[in-house]
Order: C-alpha cells, then structure tokens, then sequence
C-alpha cells in the first residue's frame, strides 16, 4: 500500500515519499553505474533527474495520486517517469536493488567517504581488486595505491584517514550520553569571559536517539579566544581542527565536537543552518531561491542586504511560516504543514501524568513496589503501572500465574497504604510464539493495564510475526504492545514485522502501542509513532523503568514522541486515571 490511501484510514497510511528521497535513490543509482562504468549518458540522465525531482514544487506523491503525467517534465522521459511512480509507489527502486547486487558494498560506501567519487572508486576497484573498506586500508598503507594513474601520495594517505576517521565515525552516541558531554561542554564554555551565548544545535538539538557528533555555537565579545579555550578542555584527545570561526576535537570517548563561532547578528541563521536537518535546510534554501533570496549560516539575504537571521523564527517569518520546532526539522512534512498552519502542537513533559510500564525487584527491576511508587509521587505523578515479567520471560524472572496472583495483591495492598499516587495492577505479559498471552484470561481481567511483548522467536517470517502479534491484539484483555520492533540501537535489528498491520490492527481493535523510552530502544520508532498517530492509535510513553532513577527516562521519551509529531492528545499517559481507565475499555 503506497498511495491513494488517504482516505482508508484503518489501512494504517505509510509515510508518504518525500521528494528528496526520490532524488536521493537517483543518485545513488547515477553512482553505481558509474561504478560499473556504465554509459555517461544513462548516469547523466539520472543525474538530470535527480536535480529535477529536487527542484520541483510539488510532492511527486501528490502528483503520482492525481495521476499526472511525469514524463512532462522536464529531463524525465517515460522511463523515469516509470521509476518515480514506482518510488512513490513501493518506497524503493528494484532497479537499485539489482545493481546494489553487483556492486562490493565495501565500493559503495566509498562513495561516502571524502573525496572519493564513482571514478576513482571504480579506479580502485578495478586497479587493486580492493573488496572492502579494511583491504583498501591495507594496501593504502602499503602504498599501493599511490601508484594507480589519477593517484598520489597525498590522495593515499586522505583515503586512509577517511577510511579510519569513518570507521571510527560509525559508532553513533546515544543522546542521553551526549548529553553529559554537552552540558559540561557548555557550562566549560561559559565561564569563558567575553563569551555571550552557547548552544547546543545539530542532531542533539533535534532530540535523535542518538548522534554523529555535536555541533555547538557561541556568539562572544571581539578578540576572545574560544577555540583556545575549547582545544584546552581536558577531555579532549586530538584538536583536528582550531580556528577563530571554527574548530573541532575529538574527545577521549571518541565524539566529535565542531565548534563555531558566529557573530551575534546572524545567529539565528546559524543556528537554523547548524541545527538541521541537511534536508530542512536543504527544502528552506530552495523556498529561498524560490524568491529570489539567499539563505545560508549568515542570514537571509536579498543581493546583500540582510532580511532576518538574528533569530530562527525571524527566518521563518520571511518565509510567512510560523517557527518548527528542531525535533520536527526533518523534511517529512514539517515545511507543508506550517504552509498550512497545521503543525503539531507537541507534546511536553509537563503533560505527562504517569508512567505505564515499569519493573519491581519481583522479576528484573531493583526497587521494590513501595520505592518505585515513592520515587514516581516525588515527580508528581498520579499513577504508576507496575508491570513485572510473565513466566516465559525466564532469564528476567517472570511470575507464574500464582506468583503473579500473589504479587498483584502485594500491589493492592502497597497502593491502599500509599497517599497520592495510584499503583496500576499491570504485568509485562509475553506474546507466546503462536500468540497466546502467557497469563490465564481470569487473571489477565483483573489487571488494570495489559502491557504485551515479544521476547521470544525474533527470527520468525515477517508472515508469521505479524500474524502473532494480531493474534495476540484479538484478545480482548490486550491493551499496550510494548517496545513494538524489539530494536535495540546498535546492538540488535528489530524483528521482522509489519507494522502498517499492526498498527492498522491497533486502530482497528482499539489497541495502543508503546513508546518504549529506554535509551537503547527508543521504540516505536519517531517515524511509526507519525503513522500510528494518523490511524488514530494512542502512544503510552512508558520508560520500562528497573530502578527508581530509570524512571527519568521519560524525558527521553518525551523527546522522541516529538520527533514523531505527537501532541497531549495522541499520548495515553497524559489523562487522569479515571479518563485514561475509560479509553482502556476495548471497543
Ligand atoms: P549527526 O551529527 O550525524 O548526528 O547529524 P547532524 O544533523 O548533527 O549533522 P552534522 O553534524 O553533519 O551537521 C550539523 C548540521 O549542519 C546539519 O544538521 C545540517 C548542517 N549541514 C551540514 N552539512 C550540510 C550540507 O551539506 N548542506 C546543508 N544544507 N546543511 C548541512
Ligand atoms: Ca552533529
Ligand atoms: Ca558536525
Ligand atoms: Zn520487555
């Protein structure tokens, strides 16, 4: 299901097809066959097309619905035009995939690399065999590869450092590590006389589980020397970089950090410009062009007269568009929606009542009841969902049906004792491989919140995982799908599944799923929350705490559900208990 969906609602909408990543496949297509050393004229026209598709003012999606003819435009004959719909169509391109197929990986991701394009990839390839990104590495330190026509010594030893700066650059940083980084960065930065302002902008800005780098600005009075300051700081391992407009380190744990140092009366635009997303600044710069306007790092200009960029919104305002929010700052959507004043009021922290999954040391959590309610009180929440393991979760102490009889009462009891928190009678109950709950009906009725999870058999067919997790929505005590991909960020792919289905089931049963904030799951993913929010399916953002400190999580969590354009209303954990209880009764 691609297009023409809008109407269906309960068919759980894909994300529609950005422009940009219709381009971005053409790219990628004009590289590989340049790889491949195929026909200049076909890698052209691909790249022709590429730089139309980026330029046009209109969503392709939209187009392709309408059922316009592509081919008119200009530098796409009906082959393209073809392509594009297939694009919009199936979110990818099966001629991309196939050439994909022929060409080392190790090839294509050198293309990604500094410096290096089709040409001389292909240079390498077939001069020195070279297979993967190691074997380039070896024989450029061999110093084979200066001697291949078009290279020398200095191009080897660039290759090299890219190679291991990349290698080295793959290993993303989950925010809420950057985050003590960042905030000790700043405070550093600070107590610097003469400097003005420091912000945080790039991917951290922008709340993404997790980031390539961090990228801070300051303004500061003339002559004082920040970068001096910044290369100074004690944690830094290598100075890559120092100037008095820009620097960079690398920090002994490996981040990276780019510093800038702007002038006070274009700090607006630099913050937009560092801030991000590359595809928003990118979709700005052509609604700049647009109007005869440039926007970069300094401001907005017309000819040289600076219009705006003291501050964000100014620049937005020129634009007649209201401010975006930098988690929103993704070119998916977010420009049109502002076009049309439909932006998402997003949801706060503040708006968060309590938390709907959290563990107790009766299976895998270290704090017992009493200690998890008291700590979820002291952040002024007005209940809390204990939630401990099932029996199938063997390894994280899971209760068998009369443990859990037991435990529930213990939840009883401790929740009458306690003023000013509600204790919720919840378990994390496992989806069993066929789909069965793994607690009896009888006990599962008297829960006030079924939390439901996969733990087990990740590697079934897409088929078959799908058709589990729906099975196990049919019971009617199901109320939340936990962690719904079962990623875990660097570590583990989520399992096979479909989650237009699940999410199409969810609305369609009345079933939620959850935005599980533990920081190396961050799952439903920002993307999916978007679409489970257009089907209509509520989110609970639920930090799966095992400790009382853990509960923080939730800011995590908050974060990400912006990133997915969720509002108070899209959010379970946001109501009163008594309006949260009557949303929870299945249709
Ligand atoms: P990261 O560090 O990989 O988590 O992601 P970002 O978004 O922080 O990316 P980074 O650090 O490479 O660059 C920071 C921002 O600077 C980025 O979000 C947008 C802007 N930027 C960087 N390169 C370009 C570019 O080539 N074109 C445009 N328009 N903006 C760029
Ligand atoms: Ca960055
Ligand atoms: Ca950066
Ligand atoms: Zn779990």
């Amino acid at each position: 299901m691609g297009i023409g969906c809008s109407g269906q609602r309960e068919g759980g909408c894909p994300i529609p097809v950005q422009n940009a990543e219709v381009a971005r496949i053409f790219e990628k297509v004009a590289d590989l066959l340049e790889i491949q050393g195929a026909n200049p004229f076909r890698v052209r026209a691909y790249r022709t097309a590429a730089q139309t598709v980026h330029a046009l003012p209109h969503s392709l999606h939209e187009l392709v619905a309408n059922g316009e003819d592509l081919s008119k435009l200009s530098g796409i004959g009906e082959d393209l035009a073809a392509k594009i719909v297939e694009i919009v169509e199936t979110g990818s391109l099966s001629l991309l995939t196939e050439i994909g197929k022929q060409t080392p990986p190790a090839l294509a991701s050198l293309l990604d690399i500094a410096g290096l394009g089709p040409k001389r990839a292909r240079a390498l390839h077939e001069g020195l065999g070279i297979k993967s990104l190691a074997g380039l590495a070896r024989v450029a330190r061999q110093g084979r590869v200066r001697k291949l026509p078009g290279f020398g010594p200095k191009t080897e030893k660039a290759i090299l450092e890219a190679i291991e700066g990349h290698v080295a650059g793959e290993q993303r940083t989950p925010w809420l590590d950057a985050e003590v980084v960042a905030e000790d960065l700043v405070s550093y930065l600070e107590q610097l006389e003469g400097v003005e302002r420091v912000e945080v902008a790039g991917s951290f800005r922008r709340r993404r589980d997790t980031v390539g780098d961090l990228d801070i600005l300051v303004t500061c009075k003339r002559d004082t020397d920040v970068a001096g300051h910044f290369v100074d700081h004690d944690d830094v391992n290598k100075i890559v970089a120092k100037g008095t407009t820009r620097s960079t380190v690398i920090l002994r744990s490996g981040l990276q950090v780019d510093l800038r140092v702007v002038p006070e009366v274009s700090f607006g635009s630099a913050l937009l410009y560092f801030t991000g997303s590359k595809a928003h600044n990118i979709a700005l710069r052509k609604m700049a062009v647009d109007r005869k306007l440039k926007l970069n790092e300094y401001g907005l200009f017309r000819g040289t007269k600076r219009l705006a960029g003291r501050t964000e919104a100014e620049v937005y305002e020129h634009f007649g568009l209201p401010y975006i929010e930098p988690e929103l700052r993704e070119d998916h959507g977010e420009i049109d929606a502002a076009r049309h004043d439909r932006l998402p009021d997003l949801i706060e922290l503040d708006d968060i009542r309590g938390d709907l999954h959290c563990h107790t040391s009766a299976s895998d959590g270290r704090a017992t009841i009493e200690e998890m309610a008291v700590a979820a009180r002291d952040l002024g929440y007005a209940y809390l969902a204990i939630s401990d393991h099932t029996q199938a979760a063997r390894i994280a102490g899971g209760l068998a049906p009369k443990e859990m009889r037991r435990h529930l009462a213990r939840i009883q009891k401790a929740g009458e004792k306690l003023k000013g928190i509600r204790l919720l009678k919840s378990a994390e109950v496992d989806i069993l491989e066929d789909g069965r709950l793994d607690l009896p009906d009888g006990l599962l009725s008297e829960l006030d919140l079924v939390v439901c999870s996969v733990h087990s058999a990740f590697g079934l067919s897409r088929q078959k995982q799908t058709e589990r997790i729906l099975r196990a929505m049919d019971n009617p005590h199901f109320h939340v799908l936990a962690h719904p991909t079962g990623r875990l960020l660097g570590k583990r792919e989520a399992y096979d599944v479909d989650l237009e289905k699940v999410i199409a089931a969810a609305a369609e049963r009345g079933c939620s799923l959850e935005l599980n904030a533990q920081p190396q799951r961050m799952d439903l993913g920002d993307v999916w929350c978007k679409a489970a929010k257009d089907a209509g399916v509520k989110l609970a953002v639920s930090t799966d705490a095992h400790s009382t400190d853990q509960l923080d999580y939730m800011r995590l969590g908050v974060g990400h559900a912006r990133r997915g354009w969720l509002e108070k209303d899209d959010v379970l954990n946001t109501r009163s208990w008594p309006a949260l209880a009557k949303l929870l009764r299945r249709r």
